[in-house]
């Protein structure tokens, strides 16, 4: 791909645009991951890989997953899922694992501490001009989903504060999350925004989330709807946003604003690829059971 651009002695520029990939959510499936990485050739030293979040837990290979990532750091950006929230929690305080949770190599390997500190040095929600065919693009992404009083910059504000709270003190503040009592806290708040960004499907009329429902769009009781399709501040200050999370989508919003991402490769379903400048997909089929 190829950008014209000139400048203000008004020779023609071509510059070379650097591909922006999003990768929905690996959830441990490394070999997807890399045969997905191998069919955009991507290159790590001049493309940039978007991660809509829930790296790790229920695939096979979460030790290698975050690994290769943090192996690659430079040329990714990363917004922090619930499942990446669960690992944290496990970590700092001393959490005994689910039965179903798959990470336990991570906590065998040597290097954990600086894996856990570089997990919490990320978003929860990011954006980014791109250079694309048709101009400049503004991309937004998130886990779960964005509250639709929000507009780019208070989500982002709100991201960057959440974070500075989580790395200050992770034992106290994860357990705040975790803390059911903190359920139903205002959107505004670490509590309930931290929920909503990495947890949010569905929405009642007021915009405020049911966490239990994770099924697919049909079978919505009638006084909710996907929360991307609630009239959003967002959409004022993006192009479109990408997030993951809802499986069950199977990668469909029908709005070109909202691209979801994840396509359920832990569940044997597929690992989707989006390319950023033109929003063309790459999918690669699971090889999980
Ligand atoms: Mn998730």
């Amino acid at each position: 791909m190829n950008f014209l651009l000139r400048n203000t002695l008004n020779y023609p520029i071509s510059l070379k645009i650097m591909p922006n990939y999003a990768v929905g959510d690996i959830q441990g499936c490394f070999d997807e991951l890399e045969e997905g990485l191998e069919l955009i050739n991507f290159n790590s030293k001049k493309d940039f890989l978007w991660v809509t979040g829930d790296l790790i837990n229920r695939g096979p290979d979460s030790l290698r997953v975050l690994k290769y990532i943090f192996s690659i750091k430079k040329a990714v950006h990363i917004v922090l899922g619930n499942h990446d929230l669960h690992l944290l929690n496990c970590f700092f305080n001393k959490k005994k694992l689910k039965k179903e949770d798959t990470f336990k190599s991570i906590f065998d390997d040597k290097n954990v501490l600086q894996m856990m500190h570089f997990l919490l040095q990320q978003d929860f929600v990011f954006s980014k001009k791109i250079f694309s065919d048709n101009g400049i693009l503004k991309v937004g992404m998130v886990h779960a989903g964005i509250p639709k009083m929000m507009s780019l910059k208070q989500a982002e504000t709100l991201s960057k504060l959440n974070c500075l709270k989580l790395k200050k003190n992770p034992k106290k503040n994860l357990m705040s999350i975790f803390n059911k009592k903190n359920a139903n806290s205002s959107l505004h708040s670490f509590n309930g925004s931290i929920n909503f960004f990495t947890r949010a499907r569905i929405v009642d009329e007021n915009g405020f989330p049911n966490f239990i429902y994770k099924g697919n769009r049909k079978n919505i009781s009638p006084n909710f709807v996907p929360w991307f399709n609630k009239k959003n501040q967002i959409t004022k200050d993006l192009d479109f946003l990408v997030f993951g999370h809802w499986a069950a989508l199977q990668g469909k919003t029908n709005l070109s604003s909202f691209q979801a991402l994840d396509t359920g490769c832990c569940w044997g379903k597929e690992l989707t690829f989006l390319r950023l400048e033109d929003q063309k997909r790459f999918i690669i089929e699971s090889k999980q059971k």
